[in-house]
């Protein structure tokens, strides 16, 4: 008997499902299944149900001649999908009980899948969370990218170094993804333009298949599903027979490594380029592929190239996708014989362009002539968008400059909306790196805070807190974020703010039991649990977090009879392998935590714990154990942040600057539940321009005197004194990021912390109002608001919020 309204199966017929797929799909009997055979099992049932919302979306975008959004991102940082899935399906209960009614433990089979880790940190969770936000409010889209064979490397320490291991997802079966063998197009590479008159042809020198993978992707009540299609690089001639014949066994096979290394492995650089042909070579690869699978589906419904902005919006996920823009010119110039300036005008009312940083080392540009070998008829036309650019608008601004194709201006002159992803991200936009263009183009560049779904962020990482939600203001809230403001009457109520608070404390206690198992690490869940877990970088100034813990430690040890607030201070985050500064910070955070994890004095008091291989998953762990959420970047740097909003979600007050999306989150939760501090954005320009600003800011700062000299006369390190030397004199002599000057303040704000925490009624109201004050950061005001500005793109279902029912 189906389940009319959500299209589900009993308990019983869902077991049935599994089985069947454990005997057909897997090949195995129950007797002699291992967990992956039946973690395989439920995720094709799984899978199964998933099909008809699929379908049925398809069909009804085709008749309602819907326009489409298309977003295009080198990552998507998914995780794992088997809860995901299961709870958007309304499933999650039937799936258990079907479990268990097999002998098996659910909830240890939904551990056992893998992250798909197709993403190095903030920007690719973001595509994935603009995936399912999209599937929820059932806005008909597609994500376009690469399907990496190796997604982000795995992380271990060994002597408290960082090491890297190549990740290895696909060597199991992805149990989500459908192989479409007959989606297959021939990406070119280097070679020649032939003219002929007015006409240009590009003839490659080597052409590759990109081949199509399908996940589905199904929004919340399963009532609308999209697809998530990742590209595969293979060669056009698998094998070539006559050099195996001839005995060169390994030339034969030559051709097929060498298509293959394009979507070997995801770079692992977050917010700094490789500048490697390689990588140009993967942008082009899924962009050219995505942007002739969007032309073969437009020919496929009968429609004209004109008609392109009418029906397609491609959002390009920073510039890595910026070839988009120069490839549809070409086809549509080249090959369908559009007039250049028309082409282009036609582009650009497709594109749109969100921005991810600042940094300029995180600025695309590439070399004149590693562009040329590779894509030498899109040189060609870059140049005729920049004099097209130059001409129509007086503009100074080229995208040609100093021996270099600067690919952010290519995205903003080729899109006719340019987003940044916070309030003050979008400001500094305007007045820094596109300063000129916006003059030249007034209205291009608005703002489009960031958001994460709550599916995943809330209701599906903290099963405790989700319960006593729905039982306190009802079940809207995971479609409707907003409605969590239904919870601020509640901090008034003694009896809601010790069940918020025994939540809290039961997911410190998995934690603590996680640490302790996976680990070898004890820790008193009774400590505050303050948590910094991103990627290691100077601008995120994990330095200082730990500076201030070695200050900490000094203070305690010097006032051990002081009422100190025990804590725990957990780090979680991968550095780029070759960013060989913040490969000494992990160093640093390891050598000081096993000298102060074994230090008696502090005992009980104070730890440091650094879990490995910090990924997707982990964060689902950790985020809601946490007490205080670290955002401690240096202001005017971090975009936006999404971390961020999933603490305040999950009831951890933030510590931190006024930064990418930190400012609206302080507005929103009110300044009295924000420990706020340090240099204002504005500011930092000031003080970067002052002389010696590091070295007068350690003159007046006895504890952050007394914590550089203990970490550079080798305290920390006393097998090797001088390991961190540089990196002192560094802080010393430039810090660059500001670490010295926030210092004081930022210690000073911990303290205000501690006292805050001693009254435990006072800190679970300023939890309890930070998650009910968040709900605007739901990814789904931010992806109703880019189909809005940006796309024109609609709802078709009746309104995500009231889900109508059964699928149109
Ligand atoms: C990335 O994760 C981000 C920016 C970037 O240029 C490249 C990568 Cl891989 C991050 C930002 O650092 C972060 O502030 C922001 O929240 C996130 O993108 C999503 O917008």
């Amino acid at each position: 008997m189906l389940n009319e309204r959500r299209n589900l199966l009993t308990a019983e017929q869902f077991a049935e499902v599994i089985l069947n797929h454990l005997t057909s799909s897997q090949g195995k009997d129950p007797e002699h299944a291992s967990i992956y055979d039946w973690r395989m099992a439920l995720s094709l049932a799984l899978r199964d149900q998933v099909i008809r919302p699929w379908f049925a979306s398809t069909r009804t975008t085709y008749e309602a001649e819907a326009k489409r959004v298309y977003y295009l991102s080198m990552e998507f940082l998914v995780g794992r999908l088997i809860e995901d899935v299961a709870t958007n399906l309304r499933a999650e209960d039937v799936a258990a009980a079907a479990m268990r009614s097999l002998g098996q433990d659910y909830g240890q089979v939904v551990r056992d899948e893998p992250d798909a880790a197709l993403g190095n940190g903030g920007l690719g969770r973001l595509a994935a969370c603009f995936m399912d936000s999209l599937a929820t409010l059932g806005i008909p889209a597609y994500g376009y990218g690469i399907r990496y064979e190796h997604g982000l490397f795995e992380q271990h320490f060994k002597d408290g170094q960082q090491i890297e291991t190549a990740e290895n997802w696909l060597t199991q079966r992805y149990a989500w993804e459908f192989e479409r063998p007959e989606v297959r197009y021939e990406i070119g590479f280097g070679g020649t333009v032939e003219k002929s008159g007015q006409t240009s042809k590009w003839i490659p020198a080597e052409t590759i298949i990109a081949s199509a993978y399908d996940t589905p992707v199904v929004g919340w009540n399963g009532l609308w599903a999209n697809t998530l299609r990742l590209w595969a690089a293979k060669p056009v001639k698998v094998f070539d027979l006559d050099s195996f014949n001839r005995g060169e066994y390994l030339a034969a096979s030559e051709l097929e490594a060498l298509a293959r290394t394009i979507s070997r492995v995801l770079y692992p650089d977050d917010t700094s380029e490789a500048g490697k042909e390689l990588r140009l070579k993967q942008e082009y690869f899924f962009t050219a592929a995505s942007i002739k699978d969007i032309l073969r589906r437009l020919d496929s419904e009968g429609r004209v190239v004109r008609d392109l902005p009418q029906r397609v919006a491609i959002q390009l996920n920073d510039t890595h996708p910026a070839i988009a823009g120069p490839e549809l010119v070409r086809l549509l110039v080249d090959e369908r014989k559009l007039e250049m300036e028309n082409a282009i005008d036609i582009a650009r009312g497709c594109l749109g362009y969100t921005n991810h940083t600042l940094l300029p080392e995180a600025l695309e540009r590439w070399p004149e002539p590693i562009f040329k070998r590779v894509l030498p008829r899109h040189l060609e036309i870059v140049r005729e968008i920049e004099s097209a650019h130059l001409k129509a608008s007086g503009s100074p601004v080229r995208i040609l400059e100093d021996g270099d194709v600067k690919m952010g201006e290519l995205s903003f002159i080729m899109a006719h909306k340019v987003n940044g992803v916070s309030a003050l991200h979008s400001d500094l936009v305007r007045e820094t790196v596109f300063e000129q263009l916006n003059r030249d183009y007034p209205d291009r560049i608005l703002n489009q805070t960031n958001g994460i779904t709550p599916r995943r962020w809330l209701h599906n990482c903290n099963p405790d807190l989700r319960i006593l939600i729905n039982d306190t203001i009802g079940t809207g809230w995971p479609a409707d974020l907003e409605q969590l403001e239904k919870l601020v009457p509640h901090a008034q109520d003694a009896g809601f703010l010790e069940a918020f608070k025994a939540v809290k404390a039961k997911n410190k206690v998995r934690v603590a039991n996680w640490l302790k198992s996976h680990h070898y690490i004890a820790v008193d869940p009774d400590a505050m649990f303050d948590a910094q877990i991103k990627r290691i970088h100077e601008y995120k100034r994990q330095l200082m977090n730990l500076l201030e813990t070695v200050a900490l430690w000094n203070e305690i040890r010097d006032n051990p009879n002081a009422d100190w607030v025990p804590r725990v201070k957990i780090f979680g985050g991968k550095a780029a392998p070759g960013y060989v500064v913040a490969k000494q910070i992990i160093h640093l955070i390891n050598d000081v935590a096993a000298v102060i994890n074994a230090d008696p004095q502090v005992k009980g008091l104070l730890k440091i714990v650094y879990p490995e291989n910090y990924n997707v998953s982990m964060a689902e762990l950790l985020i809601p154990a946490t007490n205080l959420s670290e955002q401690i970047s240096t202001a005017g740097n971090e975009a936006s942040g999404t971390g961020n909003m999933k603490f305040a979600l999950n009831g951890a007050p933030t510590i931190g600057t006024l930064d990418g999306a930190n400012v609206e989150i302080r507005e929103r939760v009110g300044a009295e539940n924000f420990f706020l501090f340090g240099l204002t954005a504005a500011e930092v320009v000031e003080r970067r321009k002052q002389q010696n600003y590091s070295a007068a800011a350690i003159a007046v700062s006895q504890r952050l005197s007394r914590a550089l000299e203990q970490i550079e006369n080798g305290v920390f390190s006393p097998g090797d004194p001088d390991r961190y030397q540089g990196l002192v004199q560094d802080l010393r002599q430039k810090d660059y990021f500001l670490v010295t000057c926030d210092f004081d303040d930022y210690f000073a704000a911990q303290r205000r912390v501690d006292s805050a925490y001693a009254d435990q009624d006072s800190w679970t109201r300023m939890a309890v109002l930070n998650t009910a004050r968040v709900g605007w950061f739901s990814s789904d005001r931010t992806i109703a608001d880019y189909a809005k500005d940006i796309w024109n793109a609609h709802s078709l279902i009746g309104g995500a919020r009231q889900p109508k029912g059964e699928v149109p």
